[in-house]
């Protein structure tokens, strides 16, 4: 069999661009049902059995390349872990996977926690270590180079403003609650433009960036996990964007951990292209309730999902409300 790689327009991978939601869709239930319980480590853990077994169900050779951590220290869904159906059941892909990105958000039933996945070519995907990553991000339909990591966030935001055509006072970044923020809050605050703090999940706060119509947020500034980055960059193939990345080394350990990855510059910018390149597919579905994702909801009939599932090829963004009327199906092992 000649060897399938992803982004051959073939029926088997077009399919999978549609199969990959079943697998969110999995993990997301499976940490509902723990969601708004105080207890992070079971929603976590409820999230990363279910992704699990359905991502290997998938027809694919797939590796994980950004996942729930290094081998040691992950027993499921590690770094490295090969899933799918296996060689010869479909294309050879790298996966990135978050079962819960926001574990925190979800014990506490807040907004905005999502189970997601995203599928590229072999090496198409940053294989990003664990530390910190600086970030920037805007949604599609600004000239390229718009704003930069390297600008003054205040001049992002202004220049952002003028690009939209709009007064600063009407733009609103999205940032993580966090001291280490302090600083960038304080340069955003002097523009006059609003701060959407966000205790957590903030690949869905990049992704926002995408739809500031419906979801009221134009810019995504500060810094969050590598591993998100990824992800996030990975949606924002799909669906139009711009994202830049630099990983946070600050400890012999953090270096350590980015050469064991095979980085060897520390202080690189990743431009988008460069965190998800190639073909890339992406797929998340809300576990509470959000800006543009749906939660769980449990009714006495059905279980409903609601996922977007986008393919780079064509920028196809897809919105998927799935009525699980057999929802014991979601207790099978
Ligand atoms: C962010 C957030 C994630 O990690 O990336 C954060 O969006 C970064 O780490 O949901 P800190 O919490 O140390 O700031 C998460 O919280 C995932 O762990």
């Amino acid at each position: 069999m000649p060897e399938q790689i992803l982004g051959m327009d073939n029926v088997q991978n077009r399919m999978l661009t549609l199969e990959i939601v079943r697998v969110t869709e999995r993990a997301a239930v499976a940490a509902a049902k723990v969601r708004g319980r105080g207890d992070e480590r079971l929603a976590e853990q409820a999230a990363v059995e279910g992704m699990r077994r359905e991502l290997n169900r998938l027809p694919i050779d797939g590796r994980i390349v950004i996942g729930e951590g290094e081998r040691d220290e992950a027993p499921m869904l590690y770094v490295g872990e090969a899933v799918g159906l296996g060689p010869g059941s479909g294309p050879q892909v790298d996966i990135a996977l978050d079962p819960l990105e926001g574990t925190t958000i979800a014990a506490k039933d807040m907004p905005n926690s999502i189970a997601a996945l995203a599928l590229a070519g072999t090496g198409g995907l940053l294989k990003a270590p664990d530390v910190y990553m600086e970030k920037i991000a805007i949604g599609p339909g600004y000239p390229a180079g718009l704003v930069d990591l390297d600008m003054d966030p205040a001049e992002a935001i202004r220049a952002l403003a003028k690009a939209k055509g709009v007064p600063v006072e009407r733009i609103t970044a999205c940032i993580l609650d966090r001291p280490r923020h302090a600083e960038l809050i304080g340069a955003v605050r002097t523009t006059g433009a609003a701060i959407r703090l966000i205790g957590d999940g903030d690949v869905a706060g990049v992704i926002h960036t995408t739809d500031p119509l419906e979801t009221g947020i134009d810019i995504y500034l500060g810094t969050g996990g590598a591993p998100e980055g990824v992800l996030a960059a990975a949606a924002l193939r799909c669906s139009g964007g711009q994202m830049q990345g630099r990983l946070l080394l600050r400890t012999d350990e953090d270096k350590a951990r980015a050469r064991r990855m095979g980085i060897e510059d520390f202080a690189k910018k990743y431009e988008l292209e460069e965190m998800a390149a190639g073909e890339v597919y992406f797929a998340a579905t809300g576990v509470t309730d959000g800006n543009l994702l749906q939660g769980v909801r449990f009714r006495p009939d059905a279980i409903i999902t609601h996922s977007v599932v986008m393919r780079s090829a064509r920028n196809t963004i897809r919105w998927v409300r799935s009525h699980h009327t057999r929802a014991e199906k979601f207790d099978e092992p």
